[in-house]
């Protein structure tokens, strides 16, 4: 009887502990995923069941956007909730070009911010945040690491674009076996299961669908120690539309499998799993119809899919809220119990409480910025300033960026210049360098 008594006090303990346990975090990124990728944005080529059912039962955002049009700068603005101007990671760390480059140490991160709110931290999969070992995922907040540096890598091979070995465990190069879509999530999972106890904030950073186009039954294509353009393009004798399709329907099992996982500890309920993608298509991809692609300030260079599911916790619906990816770290923050953001001093702001209860965001310009190339939002309305070229759209009505209505509306275009001219000169890599070194002085 007594034992009988006790492990009921064990397991009603239990059930208590995890319904006060701070709520897991599970980040999935995609990398060059384009608007209309995935069947919940109206792909026509592959089938996401799994992501679909996380947006059905979740919050879908139809207006979510990545910091940057390219990987780096959106990871950069992901990780400090700053817009990435400020890090100076305003285009990509290239594996070959800018080998040495890297978000600046001293910009406190994400995972460092949950760690000081008793997370455990771990990120499986892709970085591009720098590749010499003070950059290194394990040395910039995250307790476990086990993934690529670079860009891009052979999915099956693991070689970097020139042909370097690119798969490491904390800060150690040490390769494994599998398809990159698969052997990250292994991680993920294994993950799960030792460390369901403990609140934690886990990244699984996607390589898919970036090239190389290598699908879970190809082969490896790249050749060691060969530069990006001695490397075979692609597998001869297959479609890449087909194996791009592959590619995105193996991401979206392997999220079925994290999912599934959850499920089987009893952790659905007390994990908020976030899904998007740091820029637009590129190659085989498809932006939905929306103008542009990787690179471009247009809209399919930004625009990407943004999917939040917390059973229980968010009512689902499709919202057409504004957001963006440097809105992730305040909002996690707040989950994790920050009582307030200010002393952050973050760029980004909490999408909380749009999520939990259907609260408008505040009213407030968001900004692009790539290659000397700038964009602003003011709700419906879209500045791009190139050059001396002005363009104005109206989304509500052009969300195709056709028809430029910059001469009719002179207002518009002269308050929008403004606040285009007035955010590059707060934010751009020299002020905000110069601002950095004048702190370090200080202390
Ligand atoms: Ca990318």
């Amino acid at each position: 009887m007594n034992k009988i008594v006790s492990l009921c006090a064990f397991s009603t303990l239990s059930i208590i502990a995890q319904a006060n346990q701070k709520p897991n975090i599970i980040m999935i990124m995609a990398d060059d995923l384009g608007y209309g990728d995935i069947s919940c944005y109206g792909s026509k080529l592959a089938k996401t069941p799994n992501l679909d059912k996380l947006a059905t039962e979740g919050v879908r955002f139809t207006d979510f956007h990545s910091n940057g049009p390219v990987c780096s700068p959106t990871r950069a603005a992901l990780f400090t909730g700053l817009y990435q101007q400020r890090t100076s990671i305003t285009s990509v760390i290239n594996a070959s070009i800018n080998r040495d480059h890297g978000m600046p140490t001293d910009i406190p991160t994400m995972p460092q911010r949950m760690k000081e709110m008793g997370y455990q931290t771990a990120l499986f999969g892709k970085w591009h945040l720098g590749i010499p070992e003070r950059f290194n995922p394990s040395n910039r907040g995250f307790d476990t690491f086990k993934g690529f540096l670079a860009g891009n890598i052979d999915y099956h091979n693991h070689l970097d674009r020139e042909g370097n070995l690119d798969w490491y465990q904390q800060t150690e190069l040490k390769d494994e076996k599998g398809y990159i879509t698969e052997l990250m999530t292994n991680h993920a999972v294994n993950y799960i299961d030792e460390n369901k106890n403990k609140p934690f904030f886990l990244a699984i950073m996607h390589g898919a669908p970036h090239l190389p186009y290598q699908g879970p039954n190809d082969e490896g294509l790249r050749i060691a120690n060969t530069p990006f353009n001695k490397q075979p393009k692609d597998l001869k004798g297959r479609n890449v539309k087909t194996i791009y399709r592959e590619m995105i329907e193996s991401m979206d099992k392997e999220i079925g499998r994290v999912v599934a996982k959850l499920e089987e500890h009893k952790l659905r309920e007390n994990t908020l799993i976030v899904f998007c993608a740091d820029n637009g298509h590129t190659g085989p991809g498809s932006s939905g119809g929306l103008k542009g692609k990787k690179s471009s300030i247009n809209e399919g260079g930004h625009r990407v899919a943004g999917i939040f599911n917390w059973p229980g916790k968010l009512k689902p619906q499709v919202t057409k809220e504004t957001a963006m990816t440097m809105d992730l770290m305040p909002t996690f923050l707040e989950m994790a119990g920050a009582k307030s953001l200010e002393k952050y001093k973050l760029d980004g702001i909490s999408l909380l409480p749009l999520l939990k209860e259907n609260k408008p965001l505040p009213k407030r310009y968001t900004f692009w910025e790539y290659k000397g190339r700038k964009a602003v939002r003011d709700d419906n309305w879209k500045l791009i300033i190139s050059g001396k070229k002005t363009e104005l759209y109206d989304l509500e009505r052009d969300l195709g960026e056709k028809k430029n209505i910059a001469k009719q509306y002179p207002e518009k275009v002269a308050t929008l210049t403004k606040a285009i001219n007035g955010w590059y000169a707060e934010v751009s890599p020299k002020t905000s360098s110069k601002k950095r070194k004048k702190n370090d002085k200080k202390k």
